[in-house]
């Protein structure tokens, strides 16, 4: 069954429209958009898929096709934080960050399908996000930019769902484009979409899903937030971005804390790692980004505490195989890491963690490529 057959055996009536949203992965620039600092994801071919038809009255009612948990509805005049459990607090969050923006929707029913994987650190929520804001801007005229969507997502999530994230992964979802990857500066939104073509270049890159669960929600990402905020504030500036690598000595040097020092080192060193990729790209020189990817690992790992064994093992097992460079992406306590690899050199990085992934007793990693694909579509009719 399609999901538009779905979609009108669900709800009796056939969708107005689909739109899709893709998952992304982040190259370099991890745990630095609430700091106001630097990132570059690129969207992956994943997406998710909302239909949507309009109804009478002022009902939100909300189906995926991978839960068989029924139909969730809800009052759109109802809404409020804290009181949608599950999935459907994605989209009842989007609906609600609309309306206290002060725009006006009415009654809607949305069929969602992804392929995007869940719990993997690819975005999953942001795709589900960004797709339900973009049918709910197009159904009902709100006339919103891809911007101003990833800002309400943001919102949602913020405001919504309690999950204190950055503007990243909205970002990703809403504006990244073909065949790029997108610098992203996370205080003012000014992009750069830096061609990324890695086959060009003799090269792969690789998603490996460690498929140990990743979630943001536990407590320890907004641990990790409420540190660097703090730092920020003892060192007098308005976030850590505003350290330069130069000044990094002399601000460490004025932490108390060890905890503090090690986060804040991250930062500051990550952003200058993005700068360093972005230079590179836009030279064509991707082959020598793997040593910065590398070393964004370890920082992520020592510094920011935010890896775990498994996600360790992608890249020291890649690397001891001949990969150019491998490091957790997203969020991190789980979730994917990246290896680039030589084109020729990726089959035996890729047997290399499955190998090791088997002699340590894990579950089987899933491995893809990151093809560089395009941000949120209205899909033809
Ligand atoms: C998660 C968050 F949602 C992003 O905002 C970002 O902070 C990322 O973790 C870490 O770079 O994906």
């Amino acid at each position: 069954m399609t999901a538009r057959t779905a979609h009108a055996t669900v709800f009796g009536a056939e969708p107005e429209g689909r739109w899709a949203a893709p998952g992304r992965v982040n190259l370099i620039g991890e745990h630095t958009d609430y700091n106001d600092g630097f990132v570059m994801p690129l969207a992956l071919p994943h997406t998710t898929v909302v239909s949507l038809s309009r109804r009478p009255g002022r009902l939100l009612r909300l189906h995926s096709e991978a839960l068989p948990t029924g139909t969730a509805e809800l009052a759109l005049d109802e809404l409020a934080p804290g009181r949608v459990p599950g999935w459907a607090a994605y989209p009842a969050g989007v609906a609600w960050a609309l309306l206290t923006a002060g725009h006006d929707l009415g009654g809607a029913d949305l069929y969602v399908t992804s392929d995007v994987p869940t719990g993997a650190g690819l975005s999953s929520s942001a795709a589900l996000e960004v797709a339900c804001a973009l049918a709910l801007n197009d159904t009902f005229g709100l006339g919103l930019g891809a911007q101003e969507i990833a800002l309400l997502c943001r919102r949602a999530e913020n405001g919504f769902v309690g999950v204190p994230c950055g503007i990243m992964d909205q970002m990703a979802s809403a504006r990244c484009a073909g065949g790029h990857v997108l610098h992203l500066d996370t205080r003012d939104l000014a992009i750069e979409q830096i061609p990324f073509d890695m086959a060009a270049e003799g090269l792969r890159l690789l998603v490996v899903d460690t498929r140990v669960s990743h979630r943001l929600g536990d407590g320890a990402y907004a641990r990790r937030r409420a540190v660097c905020e703090a730092a920020a504030a003892r060192l007098g500036v308005a976030a850590l971005r505003d350290i330069p690598a130069e000044g990094l000595e002399p601000a460490l040097a004025r932490l108390g804390k060890e905890t503090a020092r090690r986060r804040v080192r991250h930062v500051v060193t990550e952003n200058e790692r993005v700068s360093r990729v972005a230079a590179l790209l836009r030279a064509r020189r991707a082959r020598e980004t793997g040593p910065l990817l590398t070393a964004g690992h370890h920082s992520l790992r020592d510094d920011f505490e935010v890896s775990c064994p498994e996600l360790d093992l992608v890249v020291e097992a890649s690397l001891a195989a001949g990969a150019l460079g491998a490091r957790m992406t997203g969020g991190g306590f789980g979730g994917s890491a990246i290896v680039l690899a030589e084109a020729e050199g990726a089959p035996a990085a890729v047997a290399a963690v499955a190998g090791a992934f088997a002699a340590a007793g894990y579950r089987p990693p899933r491995v893809f490529e990151a093809v560089p694909s395009s941000g949120a579509r209205r899909l033809p009719h």
